[in-house]
């Protein structure tokens, strides 16, 4: 009889992380288990759709002026009331509040920091495409008392964690701790995140873009340069016919670009030329740019690493431009042209 394969569950797998490398120290491992507990019950809601009641929009706006979904509000608090008892964290933030959640007085307080987009793709919850939760992980510095936003405005190198889970098809958790990119599949069945691909790797080459094509009288000229040349195919300069794919859903399109590589890229235009970009920096680009170089990818916003990039306040926008690695250097090398 074949032996039948074990296993691995998230938990197994943390567990054995944090022995064997240390790289795990034991707030991290709960918090990344609460993560998860809380994707499962966001992944459960969104499976009901229609049934559950939980489609359609509710009747307020986030602080992004964006009206928010029902599901990105339940995302949210399922993400909050989760992580916030546990004493592994002093804060928490999202893309759905104004300013911090701070750990509330009657619960301890632990070292790190939280930062989640709970619903990402909001756009395509109505529809039945994949949307997902990114979420980022800092640790408190440890030289202030109390906890503010200050404390979060860390640059993307100091994660210490980050990672997403996509509702889609199936439900997948992809997770970094900073030695390379693994993933796992929700079991319904047994109700745990099974590990099911271990040190995911991006093809250096691709032939797939993925961008909001819609938009492309409104770039700026290295963009529009980029883009003309995959379009041109085999005749242009690329020598190559390219493909495109656009998700709506940045969970959804990285998820693609992680299996199978391919360039993502949500830059800065003319519409609103004084926001950087549409994405926010801090729990969108950071986590993302950080798995990408994980898995052998690079990410910029066209002018500068992401992850070096500073951050002034908490909801701050960025230009982004990742996946595998030599689209990513050409897309660099023609915005430094240009400049
Ligand atoms: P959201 O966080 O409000 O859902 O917005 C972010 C999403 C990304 O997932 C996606 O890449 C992008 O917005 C799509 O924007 P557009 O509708 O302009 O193409
Ligand atoms: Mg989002």
């Amino acid at each position: 009889m074949a032996q039948q394969q074990q296993k691995i569950s998230l938990t197994r797998y943390l567990v054995e992380k944090q022995r064997a490398d240390g790289l795990i120290p034991g707030q991290l491992r709960l918090l990344l288990e609460v993560v998860a507990r809380a994707c499962k019950s966001i992944s459960q809601a969104v499976n009901k759709g229609a049934l559950g009641g939980v489609l359609g929009t509710a009747e307020s706006e986030n602080v992004q002026g964006e009206i928010q979904k029902k599901l990105d509000i339940i995302a949210n608090e399922v993400l909050i009331e989760a992580n916030e008892w546990g004493g592994h964290l002093a804060a928490m933030a999202s893309e759905e509040m104004d300013s911090i959640y701070v750990v509330p007085n009657r619960y301890p307080q632990g070292e790190y920091l939280l930062m989640f987009d709970p619903l990402d793709g909001s756009s395509n919850i109505d529809v039945n495409v994949s949307i997902g939760t990114i979420f980022s992980v800092l640790k408190k510095p440890d030289d202030t008392p109390g906890v503010q936003e200050a404390d979060f405005l860390q640059a993307g190198t100091q994660q210490v964690a980050a990672g997403y889970c996509i509702y889609g098809p199936q439900t997948t958790l992809v997770l970094t701790v900073g030695n390379g990119v693994d993933m796992f599949t929700l079991d319904r069945e047994q109700g745990s995140f099974v590990l099911t691909q271990q040190d995911i790797q991006i093809p250096a080459d691709t032939k797939e873009f993925a961008i909001n094509m819609s938009n492309q009288r409104h770039w700026d000229e290295p963009m529009k340069r980029y883009i003309d040349e995959c379009l041109a195919g085999k005749e242009g300069p690329r020598g190559k016919d390219f493909n495109m794919r656009w998700i709506a859903s940045m969970v959804a399109d990285v998820h693609r670009i992680l299996m199978r590589g391919g360039v993502f890229m949500y830059p800065w235009d003319k519409r609103e030329p004084e926001k950087a970009g549409k994405l926010r920096l801090m729990y969108e680009a950071n986590p993302m740019s950080w798995l990408v170089e994980q898995a052998g990818g690079a990410a910029t916003n066209g002018k500068q690493r992401i992850l070096d990039l500073k951050p002034t306040k908490l909801h701050e926008r960025v230009s982004v431009m990742l996946g595998s690695r030599n689209e990513v250097e050409r897309l660099t090398q023609y915005h430094a042209e240009k400049a």
